[in-house]
């Protein structure tokens, strides 16, 4: 049996015990604690993905993918078997339309299912990516059926009974889960990657972000909306928006979610509400602007940061250079930074033009910009880093 299985009425997580009672410590929330959890995390990370994991270390599991026909479920696949990822079997599940297609599995071209509700039956650990509707509706089935599950969609991310965890930030948070862990938005999760060595610095107490957002964010029909009218507009035909409200070849444009009365987009408001959640800090503010750009993968954020403490360029830079998940590309001598193309594949978030803020005295604000592979670091990676946490492989 596999040790990531959660028995309602059982342990809550079968591989570490719970943590205490009581949430996060002064220390915790204050960030000063950030460096050393980073660092033990670097660790465990260099284990679980630096090499390829030995037989017999690990329980071999059945897993479900739940969306595996869309932009995440596909890289899931592609990332399981980069990383050789122990896997009994694997099935993969979609909706009716795709149920009979063949796409890449684990070990070449493997037959996509009909999700039902007995789906489940035997799986041990669950990757959700098909939707808030869907994870409402199939998750807690899934965990009835004793599988663990994973989601990435933003059903249950602000759940009070649900871990929304970020590896690199806050791993304790996993051992509370319950059968069901989420994965926190994409936009959040290159944020909380790059903003919390910076909070062990100096705590963070606001930060602007610009978010740059590709179009596979959207999904599979978004990124090929892209490719396709961008041949169509060369060729001198009109654009044809379907998935999109408006052109995105060539374009810039607000992103398309649905804006609240508070006038803020819903990705937005995940930026403002994750954050806070992830860092366990009601106090961060977060002020964020996102857009949709003509990338087709990896999004960019630029960020000013205001501190508590005083945080100098240098000192940032060192803090994020030994930071788990990221990678400096901070080059002002050949204009050299973050883009989404050298993103693209990548497992750590990127992350330059690390300065001073001269508007906020005291060197308490820096300004910087990252670029990271949404579909990589912003969903699946992380989602299979919170399973490899649990088994603390
Ligand atoms: P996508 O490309 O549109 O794929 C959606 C997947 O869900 C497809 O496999 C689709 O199957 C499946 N699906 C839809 N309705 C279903 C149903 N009723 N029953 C079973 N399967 C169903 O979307 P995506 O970009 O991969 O996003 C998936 C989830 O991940 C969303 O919650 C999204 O917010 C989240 N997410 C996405 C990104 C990103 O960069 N794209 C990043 C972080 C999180 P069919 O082929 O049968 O339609
Ligand atoms: C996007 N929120 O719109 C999505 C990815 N999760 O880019």
């Amino acid at each position: 049996m596999s040790a990531l299985v959660w028995r309602p009425g059982g342990p809550q997580c079968a591989i570490r015990p719970p943590r205490p009672s009581g949430a996060q410590s002064a220390r915790e929330r204050s960030g000063e604690d950030a460096p050393a959890r980073a660092a033990a995390f670097g660790a465990l990370l260099r284990r679980a993905g630096g090499a390829p994991y030995e037989t017999g270390t690990t329980a071999v599991r059945n897993l479900a993918i739940v969306g595996a026909t869309g932009a995440v479920g596909r890289e899931f696949c592609a990332l399981l078997r980069a990383r050789r990822f122990p896997v009994q079997a694997l099935r993969l599940l979609a909706s009716e339309r795709s149920a009979g297609q063949t796409i890449e599995g684990l070990h070449g071209p493997a037959v996509v299912e009909r999700l039902t509700p007995e789906a489940f039956n035997a799986v041990d650990l669950a990757f959700f990516s098909a939707g808030a509707a869907v994870a409402r509706e199939f998750a807690p089935l899934a965990v009835r059926a004793g599988a663990v599950v994973i989601d990435n969609s933003s059903a249950f991310r602000m759940d009070d009974e649900v871990p929304l965890v970020v590896p690199e930030v806050n791993p304790d948070a996993a051992r509370r889960h319950r059968g069901l862990l989420a994965n926190p938005n994409c936009s959040t999760i290159l944020l909380a990657i790059v903003l919390w060595p910076l909070h062990g610095l100096g705590r963070v107490r606001r930060v602007v972000v610009c978010t740059y957002q590709a179009a596979s964010g959207a999904g599979a029909r978004a990124l090929a909306e892209l490719e396709s009218q961008t041949r169509e507009v060369l060729a001198g035909r009109p654009p044809r928006p379907e998935v999109f409200p408006v052109p995105c070849a060539f374009n810039v444009f607000s992103h398309n979610t649905p804006i609240g009365d508070d006038g803020l987009n819903l990705e937005e408001r995940k930026l403002i509400l994750e954050t806070r959640k992830i860092f366990g800090d009601e106090s961060i503010q977060v002020v964020p602007t996102c857009m949709r750009v003509p990338v087709m993968r990896a999004h960019t954020e630029a960020l000013a940061v205001e501190f508590v403490r005083p945080v100098d360029a240098e000192q940032a830079r060192a803090a994020l250079s030994a930071a788990p998940g990221v990678r400096v590309v901070d080059d002002p001598a050949h204009n050299r930074f973050p883009t989404p193309l050298e993103a693209t594949g990548c497992d750590e978030v990127l992350v330059g033009r690390i300065r001073q803020d001269a508007s906020i005295p005291d060197r308490r604000g820096l300004q910087l910009i990252c670029s990271g592979d949404q579909l990589r670091k912003g969903a699946a990676l992380n989602a299979i880093q919170i399973a490899e946490l649990l088994e603390g492989v």
